[in-house]
């Protein structure tokens, strides 16, 4: 009975905790490696009814959001993010959406970090 007490008792505070936030902030990881990665990430991100800021820091991988939590949420801004060939923690990018984006993104063949290879780029 008490378990079942402190059960419901947690699940209010979370829930409280969860009260939807019209300038809900939000960070999580995607992967990318360069400028062009940045600008389809956000481009994507800001694509996503509800998202008012985006932006995405190359060396941490860290894509930093304010979104409105009454019209969308953390999953459906991954979808549109993996939709465009960018891999996050619990959302894979398809074979398809990978393929499609530039060679030089290809990050998951190389997991470095070329903020500058598309400036040193010549042709
Ligand atoms: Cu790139």
């Amino acid at each position: 009975m008490i378990k079942r007490i402190t059960v419901i008792a947690i699940m209010l505070v979370s829930v409280m905790g969860m009260a939807q936030d019209k300038n809900k902030k939000m960070t999580f990881e995607v992967d990318g490696k360069c400028e062009m990665c940045k600008m389809r990430i956000e481009k994507a991100a800001l694509g996503v009814a509800g998202v008012k800021y985006a932006s995405w820091d190359i060396p941490t991988h860290q894509l930093s959001l304010v979104m409105d939590e009454r019209k969308t949420n953390s999953m459906q801004i991954k979808s549109a993010i993996a939709a465009v060939g960018h891999d996050t923690k619990e959302l894979k990018a398809t074979e398809e959406a990978y393929n499609a984006v530039h060679p030089c993104c290809k990050y998951r063949e190389d997991n470095s970090d070329d903020s500058n290879s598309h400036k040193k780029d010549n042709d």
